[in-house]
């Protein structure tokens, strides 16, 4: 399997997080990146190639326009206006706002496009966006061109990012744009399977009144986890997409076997569904380790992911989402990729 890679996530470094009761360094870290490459390298899981650039027509395919041209402005605005540190919203246009009227202010701004204060800047950021946009385009071009699978080692991450808005350190949505760019090439279905133990909030969003993309979903349960305000059970897609979202909530320290049954279900319906292609949304952030999350897969797991995803038998891309602790992140990652063909 080839794995696509850019230096430049690099950038995208120094930030601050907010976190509950205290403001801490990001989790979302370029040595996450790293550490996939390095693994991906000892594994000899294949060649590592670097992205080909694309203009954002395919970004506003599935985003606003104005989103997606807001995003390269927010560093230059944010120092034209005297800030320093980390570019980091502050206030939302949550119910009994105005959603409707963006204000002029870059920190205001920041607000207006995002639903948490976890899609920061610095000076690197945009950078590090487009090429993990490039990144997911090119991976994705390959398997278009007749590769069983690729992977797209994406950073920043993409799934909580929605047609209009940033927050859970993404952006661009890469999975959503891909899948969107398959259907552009002549695909007729697309199946996404987040596997990340945040709900793909974005991913949902933006496909969820299409039948042209299914999204299946595991992560820990909303009522506990965030992003809390969505990815419940009952969230099943509506009007043509009615039955086209499928969501696993699971409680705090789900194992293999529980999670495991949920996957199964899910690539049964995947199976049904019978995609052209199958984006994965590959987070390793179930992992027993992991500073953030309450799941408890370990790293003889993720092999098991990988080999039964194969066996859905379909071309396949796999997209870099969340994962942080960092120390694994490579083993965890790259045993879904090596377990996928059955090294
Ligand atoms: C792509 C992805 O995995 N995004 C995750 C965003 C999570 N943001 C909220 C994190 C809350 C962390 N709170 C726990 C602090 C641990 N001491
Ligand atoms: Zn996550």
């Amino acid at each position: 399997m080839k794995t696509v890679y850019s230096p430049l996530h690099a950038g995208h470094a120094g930030q601050m997080e907010l976190v509950t009761s205290a403001i801490v360094p990001g989790f979302e870290k370029p040595s996450r990146a790293e550490f996939i490459k390095a693994r991906v390298e000892s594994e000899k899981l294949g060649p590592i190639i670097g992205p080909v650039e694309h203009d954002l027509t395919a970004a506003k395919r599935i985003h606003k326009a104005d989103y997606i041209d807001f995003l390269p402005t927010v560093w230059p605005a944010w120092k034209a206006a005297g800030f320093e540190g980390t570019a980091m919203a502050f206030t939302w246009p949550t119910r009994g706002l105005r959603g409707d009227v963006p204000p002029k202010r870059v920190d205001a701004l920041l607000g207006y496009y995002s639903f948490d204060a976890g899609a920061t800047f610095v000076d690197g950021t945009w950078t590090a966006i487009k090429s993990s946009y490039d990144v997911a385009l090119t991976a994705a071009a390959l398997v278009k061109g007749g590769e069983r699978s690729a992977f797209a080692l994406c950073r920043p991450p993409g799934h909580h990012a929605g047609a209009g808005f940033m927050g859970g350190y993404c952006y661009i949505n890469n999975a959503a744009v891909a899948a969107q760019w398959f259907l552009d090439q002549g695909a007729k279905r697309v199946s996404i399977l987040d596997v990340d133990y945040h709900h793909g909030n974005g991913t949902q969003e933006i496909f969820y009144e299409r039948a042209d993309v299914q999204v299946l979903n595991l992560h820990g349960d909303p009522m506990v986890e965030y992003p809390f305000f969505l990815g419940h059970a009952d969230e099943r897609g509506a009007s043509a997409g009615e039955g086209f979202n499928v969501n696993y909530p699971m409680p705090f320290g789900t194992n293999w076997d529980a999670w495991n049954a949920s996957l199964e279900d899910a690539c049964v319906k995947l199976a049904a569904y019978a995609p052209d292609i199958v984006i994965v949304s590959l987070g390793v952030d179930t992992f027993e380790k992991d500073p953030i999350s309450q799941f408890k897969l370990k790293s003889p797991d993720y092999p098991k992911i990988g080999h039964r995803i194969a066996k859905l038998g379909l071309p396949t891309l796999f997209v870099m989402e969340g994962g942080y602790a960092v120390e694994e992140i490579g083993i965890n990652a790259v045993g879904v990729l090596t377990g996928f063909e059955d090294k």
